[in-house]
């Protein structure tokens, strides 16, 4: 079978290609343009969801064509020349991220802490599964005066911390955890299900009947909802049986906005100044389906009780179930929400970067990082571009870094490789 070049389609058949490809790019080149492609494509998601909402940006929308013109065969071989569009699509992706938040605030109202109940009432039900805040929000209208409840999975835990979205009575807490939970819990609730974005899993046969997707999502042989009726949602739901009472053994806490962090802030800078709040850790990011991801869990649960966790998107799943308590009243535990909201974790370094009057690398302040997929490389560009150093990311190095790549990320960015929980916060906080 012949190969072919996956950059310019052209047969894997003379000695140029094998040393260079057909189009002459040495593999560094090759690599930071898949990583250019990734990151647009978390640019994308993001930028999709905001245009949902109704909110666009000539700007981002004119970034597409740049970036996916650059990784055009024969266009550009300047490594280096990579490297600065990366850090330009990330300080893109810092304002899809920032225009999707202003889009779910203005739509939903900024987000409130908020304690989320992990199991379920006596009813019928519809698990809500993905980021689409907008496809929840159209189908909790429209379950309204029914008796299914509406349960949250995965990324969509953060809806609950939105005056707008949890003003209504049928949304009733969350189920599972990160999206590769998917399978084995589907299929042993006997619920409707509704796929609103990426991370929704091919089903088995136990559940393919009652999922549905709707939005960006699509699955082989599963129903697909064009527009915001989701009455075949509703009817299939009021068609299985109802989920019995069982409360969950514990409860999830979201919701934490820019807002509520400043309207702490003098309490934070007095804890700070008093020595009872050493350091910052914000934890989370995309979760990977491995082993090596129980080292965020062992990472939270060794940390000293003078350190506070932030924490964002599915990556929170490995420590959310447990209680870290509060240090003088603030709770040592805060999740700003969805991946997109690690614009809510940026902005909180700058209010305290503000608040102390120093550099936000000079903050007593660490991003421990798990990362999965695309929107996970445009949010780690974001960082770099805005120049934050000494990020740890795991729980392995991205596939299309080579050791050039990794070596300047390095050098430049101080970008370090998880390793050993206890190891790793002695060095953090000896630092
Ligand atoms: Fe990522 Fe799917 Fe969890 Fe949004 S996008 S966080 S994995």
């Amino acid at each position: 079978m012949d190969m072919f070049c996956y950059m310019c389609s052209q047969a894997l058949n003379n000695e140029a290609c094998t040393k260079i490809g057909v189009c002459g790019k040495n593999p560094t080149v090759t690599r930071l343009q898949d990583n250019l492609v990734y990151i647009l494509d978390g640019i994308s998601a993001y930028y999709y969801h905001a245009r949902e909402l109704g909110y666009k940006d000539e700007e981002i929308a004119a970034f597409f064509s740049k970036g996916l013109y650059s990784t055009l065969t024969n266009v550009n071989f300047d490594a280096e020349n990579y490297i600065q569009l990366s850090l330009e699509a990330g300080m893109m992706n810092f304002r899809v991220m920032q225009l999707l938040k202003k889009a779910h605030i203005e739509t939903y109202g900024e987000p409130t802490p908020t304690q989320v109940e992990t199991g379920t009432k006596k009813g019928h039900a519809i698990i809500v599964t993905g980021h689409n805040l907008k496809a929840l929000g159209e189908l909790l209208k429209q379950v309204e005066g029914t008796d299914i409840n509406v349960y949250t999975h995965s990324e969509m835990l953060p809806a609950h911390g939105y005056p707008g979205l949890r003003k209504f009575r049928n949304l009733a807490g969350n189920l599972g955890a990160a999206w590769y939970d998917q399978k084995s819990l589907f299929a042993k609730i006997p619920a409707a299900i509704l796929g609103t974005s990426n991370c929704v899993l091919i089903p088995t046969e136990a559940y393919r009947d009652r999922i549905f997707t709707t939005s960006i999502a699509k699955l082989p042989k599963v129903k697909h909802i064009e527009g915001y009726d989701y009455s075949l949602v509703i009817e299939k739901a009021l068609s299985l049986p109802q989920l019995e009472e069982k409360p969950g053994n514990y409860k999830l806490t979201t919701g934490f906005s820019l807002k509520s962090v400043l309207d702490l802030k003098d309490k934070i800078k007095h804890l700070v100044e008093l020595g009872k709040i050493r350091h910052f850790f914000v934890i989370g990011g995309c979760d990977t389906p491995t082993h090596k991801g129980s080292y965020y869990r062992e990472f939270a649960q060794k940390l000293p009780k003078d350190t506070v966790i932030v924490t964002l998107a599915c990556g929170k799943y490995r420590l959310n179930d447990i209680n870290f308590g509060d240090i003088d009243g603030l709770p040592r535990l805060i999740d700003v929400g969805q991946c997109n909201d690690t614009i809510v974790a940026i902005e909180i370094a700058q209010a305290l970067s503000t608040l102390f009057n120093t550099p936000i690398n000079e903050l007593p302040l660490t991003l421990v990082l798990t990362w999965m997929e695309q929107k996970a490389v445009a949010i780690l560009w974001t960082l770099l571009a805005l120049g934050v150093k000494g990020i740890h990311i795991g729980p392995v190095l991205p596939a299309w870094a080579n050791e050039e790549i990794i070596n300047l990320l390095k050098i430049n960015y101080d970008l370090r490789l998880i390793g050993d929980p206890e190891e790793d916060i002695k060095r953090i906080l000896k630092s």
